[in-house]
């Protein structure tokens, strides 16, 4: 019998567009070749274009989900994304801290790029007090570090004391994704003492939706299937690049990144299965 993947439990918004949200982490598990669960925490309404509205799941439900999910199935690692709302917060926060569950790899999702708020004052501090001390690293871009420590980051000197004082705040792992910068710098701090910085080249790419979600899904991936931090982060930003450079027009507004680009890819075959069926008629 094959041997079964690591499991990766994502919890996070539904974007019906695929590039970020629950479907989006899903194919990205797999593209890991990991085994992905998922509790959906909010529902957008949203497409390549933006998000237009949000409503949050009922709290229960959430939990009801989770606690289902692990009474049958062993989490290698949780992947959280948007919460959708303080209650929902409250809920995945309790489930956590009963659930003992390895690698939390917690991506602090506030706002949407459309500048839409994902997560209101009530969630944002449960975030930062309770899931942000149970996760084994935690994932702001730059608009995020800045919004969670009061310090504006622009350069990588802000990254190294937003760092600083997210570690204040009990976060253990910190990555701060600057792919927004001038070079896409992303700086991985385990403690003041153990920074490492991981540059690439900025890509000419307009198929940006979902980065965020593909990195942190994707260093959640590698976690369990048993990779250093470090190797995780290094894995994860080249995963995401590839998918950035991959990506394909679709839509009217922000292409998703290609989540898939390690699948090969197939000629249409839409005319031959036509014509087959309509012989067969
Ligand atoms: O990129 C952050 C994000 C995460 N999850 C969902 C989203 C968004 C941004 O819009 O809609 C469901």
């Amino acid at each position: 019998m094959p041997q079964t993947p690591p499991v990766v439990l994502t919890i996070a918004g539904f974007d019906p567009s695929s590039g970020a949200g629950i479907t989006a982490d899903i194919k990205t598990i797999a593209a890991h070749g990991c085994y992905g669960v998922a509790a959906i925490t909010a529902l957008t309404v949203q497409s390549t274009a933006g998000v237009r509205r949000w409503s949050p799941v009922n709290p229960r439900l959430v939990q009801d989900s989770l606690e289902e999910l692990i009474a049958d199935v062993k989490v290698s690692a949780v992947h959280i994304g948007m919460l959708g709302s303080g209650a929902v917060a409250t809920r995945v926060a309790h489930f956590l801290e009963i659930a003992k569950l390895p690698c939390i790899v917690l991506d602090p999702v506030l706002k949407a790029s459309s500048g839409a708020s994902l997560l209101d004052e009530k969630g944002t501090a449960i975030l930062t007090q309770i899931l942000l001390p149970l996760a084994a690293v935690v994932t702001p871009n730059v608009d995020e570090a800045a919004a969670l420590t009061g310090i504006e980051v622009s350069s990588l000197d802000d990254m190294r004391q937003a760092a600083g004082r997210l570690h204040e705040l009990g976060a253990k792992g910190v990555v701060i994704t600057g792919g927004h910068l001038q070079k896409a710098v992303d700086l991985l701090s385990v403690t003041d003492e153990s920074v490492q910085i991981f540059t690439a080249d900025k890509l000419d790419s307009a198929c940006t939706h979902g980065t965020g979600c593909a990195f942190s899904t994707a260093l959640a991936c590698h976690l369990a299937l048993g990779r250093s931090l470090s190797e995780s982060v290094l894995l994860a930003k080249s995963y995401v690049t590839t998918a950035i450079a991959s990506g394909y027009p679709l839509g009217k507004g922000t292409s998703p990144v290609n989540h898939m680009y390690r699948l090969k890819s197939h000629p249409r075959v839409g005319v031959a299965v036509k014509n087959f069926a309509s012989e067969k008629d």
